[in-house]
């Protein structure tokens, strides 16, 4: 392969592939996004190439990395063009995004990352950074002990977290009297615009105490009252790009793109209509505008995010490698049915949500057997995620005294897949923030509940919780099936037919 995608190569593209037609030179940056990886590629960047394809120029995407290089180095030979494929058992079509106009690596250049966010253009600040990201203490609030916390504070120049970048940018926005941009969390949290507010009006009560008042007066009132902080529910499956992704895709365009990534055909994204300082027109492009975006974000974690845990741990116990796989195995579907019939009563009856054509939608996304989505991809940082796509409906259900069996057996396989790690599973196959004191205590090979004590302490899931001690109790029960024999007795446990299950040896 001689040629790299670019804006050069881009206008001899097959015809069959969409490439933008836009004069990307005219663009201007508008948005800084932090955290540039294949979702937001595959999700935001795709929505505002298709605002830019319609002529708006104000907001092209300035695209930051807080960690690693490599998107920088394999977009910036290819002046920030990728290529999207969208993947289902119909075939694959390829979308080449312009949407990028650069590329900054935070830990390389910090001053260049601020510049951006203090740019009068700069309106809007998106982030898609994990779930461990947000550097959150057990109970919501800041990990004020955390090293990357405790070294932003003691550096406001060269920060190292989102926390910190936005911080310093609004304090120099305020200095300036350029207005704050709006703050759009793009992450799978709970209230994610609300949590991400308080995370940063604590960082910043804790800037004003350590910097004093003249170091910087008014940070704290400004983010809590001037800075608006939407909340949004995003969804679209995006599984890691393979070699073999790369080398398919780089064949059909007749030039190398070393970045491409994978999708499915469906994509959602439903975000509160806050912007005081303006925003692209997305409800022209499929973007739903609310006031107030919990039901819809409640039924994407509880249901979705849920189910997709449930069939990464449950699968990689059953020796699945991928969502298809796993949910086309009896066993697991009829799990995974049961566990949508727990958590659906814990959402709002009263907002509208149809719950049965979203689980039947979400029945056909996990059966798209063109992306192989990995059930390891989907297993890490499971202390970040189980929160809020089990744990919070496991607790509603013991609030309102509802029977529930399923949400539980999720935990439990969790903690049987962390300690299969190394035994059944390869070493290192998913990773978890916190790993080296999970393998220690999970090595200890206690009895289940005092295990799974452990480990709620741990991950401070339902701390502080009246019902806490029940959950533990529930989780444990379904350890000590998955220790003794494994899903089989788990499922057999919950009723469902393992016998019918059909293993496959992926
Ligand atoms: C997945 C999500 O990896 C995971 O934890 O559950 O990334 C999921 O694919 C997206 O939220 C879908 O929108």
């Amino acid at each position: 392969m001689t040629d790299r995608l670019s804006n050069r190569t881009a206008h001899a593209l097959p015809a069959e592939v969409a490439a933008p037609r836009y004069d990307r030179s005219t663009v201007e940056p508008g948005i800084v996004h932090l955290g540039v990886g294949a979702f937001h590629r595959a999700h935001q960047a795709a929505y505002i190439d298709e605002c830019l394809a319609a002529g708006e120029t104000g907001w092209g995407i300035t695209g930051v990395s807080l960690r690693s290089a490599d998107t920088r180095d394999a977009l910036a030979p290819q002046d920030g063009l990728y290529t999207l494929a969208v993947r289902d058992s119909g075939g694959e079509k390829l979308h080449v995004i312009g949407s990028i106009g650069s590329m900054l690596v935070a830990p390389e250049n910090a001053t260049s990352v601020l510049a951006a966010l203090t740019d009068p253009r700069t309106r809007i600040v998106t982030l898609t950074i994990t779930e461990k990201a947000y550097l959150r203490a057990a109970g919501g609030g800041l990990d004020a002990a955390h090293p990357d916390i405790v070294h932003d504070l003691a550096n406001p120049q060269t920060p190292k977290t989102a926390h910190g970048f936005l911080a310093e940018a609004l304090t120099r926005r305020l200095a300036a009297g350029t207005p704050p941009f709006t703050v759009l969390c793009c992450d799978n949290l709970p209230a994610n615009g609300a949590t991400l507010h308080r995370l940063l009006t604590e960082f910043a009560m804790l800037r004003e105490a350590a910097l004093g008042s003249a170091g910087d007066a008014g940070l704290f009132s400004h983010i809590a009252d001037q800075v608006a902080f939407p909340s949004s529910m995003v969804d679209r499956i995006v599984p890691a790009t393979t070699n073999a992704d790369r080398a398919r895709i780089s064949g059909e365009l007749g030039v190398e793109d070393t970045w491409p990534v994978m999708t499915e055909p469906f994509r959602q994204w439903v975000v509160e209509d806050k912007f005081p300082a303006g925003r692209p027109a997305w409800e022209k492009f499929g973007v739903t505008m609310v006031d107030d975006v919990r039901p819809f974000e409640d039924m994407k974690l509880r249901l979705l995010n849920g189910a997709h845990s449930a069939i990464a741990y449950l699968g990689l116990l059953s020796g699945h490698a991928t969502v298809d796989r796993a949910f086309a195995d009896p066993a697991i579907r009829s799990f995974v049915d049961a566990l949508w019939a727990e958590a659906i009563p814990t959402l709002p009856a009263d907002a509208g949500l149809d719950t049965s054509a979203y689980t039947a939608e979400l029945a056909e996304r996990f059966s798209n057997t063109a992306l192989a989505h990995r059930t390891a991809q989907i297993a890490n940082d499971g202390s970040q995620k189980l929160p809020q796509r089990i744990i919070a409906s496991a607790l509603e259900c013991l609030e309102a005294g509802t029977e529930f069996i399923h949400l539980t057996l999720v935990v439990a396989a969790w903690i049987a897949a962390c300690a299969a790690r190394g035994k059944t599973l390869p070493e290192g196959h998913f990773t978890d923030p916190l790993d080296a004191a999970l393998t220690a205590l999970l090595n200890q090979q206690l009895p289940a509940n005092e295990t799974v004590t452990a480990v709620f302490d741990l991950a401070g899931f339902a701390e502080i919780h009246a019902e806490r001690q029940t959950l533990i109790e529930l989780v444990a029960v379904h350890l000590v099936h998955l220790r003794r024999d494994g899903t089989t007795l788990a499922f057999a446990a919950l009723g469902i037919d393992g016998a019918r299950r059909s293993i496959d040896a992926d």
